[in-house]
């Protein structure tokens, strides 16, 4: 179809398939999306790894050249969770194989070995196309099971990377046991963690004629397929071809990826029992329910920079919250400032991938000092923000909100922030506020209505008595984050893997309102069991909730399936409390002492030390209660008394 957008209006040319208008009421943005999510399924819940920082790219040569890239990540002590093979693994780019001479067996298996001992995962690629070649085992197992997508009564002959190929169909119920079976003898020869599918749009390189015979091939209405109006059927499946049950491919086309998807879904659950991780390329509604997603081949350019995010954000509205761009960009080759500048941005896709094409330069994040520095800084931040990344997993699985938000979502009631599309929220309360211009080292960034606090550094805060432009100092080195008012974050340490950022204490974000109470949630169970929330109670969900009270700051917990977190040992040992507001509370006070008391907790808050600094805008307190090890899955209230 083609879909022609009119600022008022949308129109639909649509030449196949069945339609159907859904209007959900909302009324708000989060709602819309809890019950578009409830119709079309909601997003697949992602291991908790699948947050940590991935390495991709098309064309690296061999084994020693993989291992020397995780290595480098390790020395310039930069984390790297994931490291990922793109078709160059394979045996002449067939599926479930690989290349003896650069990828052998054996080698393969010490290096995905070495990267689990050291908590790292290993993710590759698959293909649909299966080489059409006698002596290729998938191939004829293939043919056995009879699952080829067919075209005028023999199994359709494409042509992708391995040359000649035939298309699984995943409309056939037979190819679950196909796909699956071959996904698993692959995997009991190489235990890789998660599989990324690309190709299944469904690309051909190659454009069959028409049969003449069907208008199918050649419709009245010309569909705009690419820049120069292309025929229905170039460089993809024709669409007389036919799948399972006589489905044409001119109605089921759009739908490839997604069926790709779920099949590949629930043949990973089956083989491990655990939460899958797949990315795929091609998506179609309700592709969140078993995949991920990235924005696919996109340029290394500074508009693909910032098309990034709306990008992304469109992709949650879909219901596809698990989604990036190629870090640094994919085609042509990119610069050190650009690579800088995307890694401060893509550090904060709910999805970080860098990734690059076969013919530009290397753009790992360890090529150059000044990149290599600033992923520290960024993915830093990042790794202690793991837990509030996966607590909006959490969310997405259970509600359908997106990960990464426009503005709009938390400020509905502004409606300058309906056009924004150069920042984005990571949940509610976490604004990101990139450089998307060469040589800039400011950034001119909306702030809703509230106080928004640096979380580079808290002491840095941005007030805003109604919405309002604020031009941002943004040296080379930095990205402007800030968390707003009403927010609590659970935030944990940095370190090399997200394993070990789980392994730190726990500290809690508190951002003080003067006109409501402030919440945040945290949501705790293993990182990769099938269920979220599950009948097991392996789990633990603490909300939190801060009140400005007369003189008193308090904050409180409320726990859910406690056991878990308690097993863990996890604590809490650091509480900031930011936007305390300085005088217009405390008016008349002398605050030069801040003499604080903790009036009401636990035991263990006794040997706590609290330490309180005026903000740097001199509107507001902050106090940071150190030295506490409180039980996070035990329920506390935590009282300070300003006087
Ligand atoms: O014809 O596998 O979008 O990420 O590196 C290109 C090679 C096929 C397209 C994907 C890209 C990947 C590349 N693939």
């Amino acid at each position: 179809m083609d879909i022609v957008y009119g600022g008022d209006r949308i129109t639909y040319k649509v030449i196949g398939g069945v339609f159907d208008l859904y209007f959900f009421s909302g009324s708000s943005p989060e709602l819309v999306l809890e019950q578009y999510t409830e119709l079309i399924g909601r997003p697949a819940p992602m291991p908790y790894w699948s947050f940590g920082f991935h390495q991709c790219r098309w064309g690296y040569k061999n084994v020693s050249d993989l291992e020397g890239v995780v290595d480098n990540y390790a020395k310039a002590g930069i984390p790297l969770e994931v490291m990922w093979t793109d078709i160059d693994y394979m045996d002449a780019y067939k599926d479930f194989t690989l290349d003896p001479i650069n990828f052998p067996l054996d080698k393969m298996i010490s290096f995905v070995d070495a990267l689990h001992k050291n908590g790292q995962k290993y993710v590759l690629i698959l293909d649909p196309g299966i080489s059409v070649n006698k002596t290729d085992a998938t191939y004829v197992r293939g043919l056995k099971a009879d699952v080829y997508i067919k075209r005028n009564e023999v199994n359709y002959l494409g042509e992708v990377w391995p040359g000649p190929v035939y298309y699984p169909d995943f409309l056939n119920p037979r190819s679950q046991a196909f796909w699956g079976g071959e996904i698993k003898l692959f995997r009991d020869l190489l235990s890789f963690d998660g599989l990324w599918l690309d190709m299944n749009e469904l690309s051909n390189f190659i454009t069959s004629p028409p049969n003449p015979s069907s208008n199918l091939d050649n419709p009245p209405y010309k569909i705009n397929n690419g820049e120069v109006q292309q025929s229905i059927n170039y460089r993809t499946v024709p669409a007389t071809s036919l799948h399972f049950g006589n489905i044409t491919e001119y109605n089921a086309h759009n739908l490839y990826g997604l069926l790709e998807s779920k099949v590949t879904n629930k043949a990973l659950v089956d083989i491990t029992g655990k939460r899958p991780f797949i990315l795929s390329r091609s998506t179609f509604v309700s592709s969140g329910k078993y995949a991920s997603h990235w924005t696919g081949d996109n340029a290394a350019t500074w508009n693909d920079l910032a098309y990034s995010i709306p990008s992304i954000l469109n992709s949650g509205i879909f219901g596809i919250p698990m989604v990036g761009a190629d870090i640094c960009g994919f085609g042509g080759n990119t610069t050190e400032e650009l690579c800088r500048r995307w890694i401060q941005l893509g550090a904060f896709y709910p999805f970080a991938r860098d990734h690059s094409e076969k013919n530009s330069i290397r753009q790992e994040l360890y090529i150059w000092d000044s990149v290599a520095s600033s992923a520290r800084k960024v993915l830093g931040l990042r790794y202690s923000l793991l837990p509030y990344f996966y607590t909006l997993m959490y969310e997405a699985h259970t509600k359908g909100t997106p990960i990464a938000r426009p503005l709009f979502f938390s400020f509905p009631e502004d409606v300058t922030t309906y056009k924004i599309n150069s920042q984005f929220l990571v949940g509610k309360g976490v604004l990101v506020s990139p450089v998307l211009q060469s040589g800039a080292t400011t950034v001119n960034a909306y702030f809703p209505k509230g106080s928004w606090f640096d979380l580079f550094n808290v002491s840095n805060s941005v007030n805003a008595e109604s919405g309002k432009y604020v031009t941002l100092d943004a040296p080379s080195d930095h990205i402007n984050v800030h968390v707003g008012e009403g927010n609590i974050l659970a935030l944990q340490g940095e370190a090399m893997t997200t394993d070990a950022a789980r392994k730190t204490a726990f500290q809690l974000v508190v951002v003080i309102s003067s006109s409501r109470d402030s919440y945040g949630q945290v949501y705790l169970d293993d990182g990769e069991a099938l269920d979220i929330a599950g009948e097991n109670d392996q789990w633990t969900l603490v909300s939190f909730y801060g009140t400005l009270h007369n003189s008193s700051v308090i904050v409180t917990s409320k726990v859910t399936n406690g056991i878990f977190a308690l097993d863990q040992r996890w604590i809490i040992d650091n509480i900031i409390f930011l936007g305390i507001p300085k005088y217009q509370r405390f008016n008349g006070m002398d605050l030069a002492g801040n003499e604080l008391n903790i009036v009401k907790g636990t035991d263990s808050m006794r040997t706590a030390v609290v330490k309180s600094e005026s903000d740097s805008s001199s509107q507001f307190l902050n106090v940071q209660v150190s030295k506490l090890s409180l039980l996070i899955g035990e329920e506390f209230k935590l009282e300070i008394e300003i006087k």
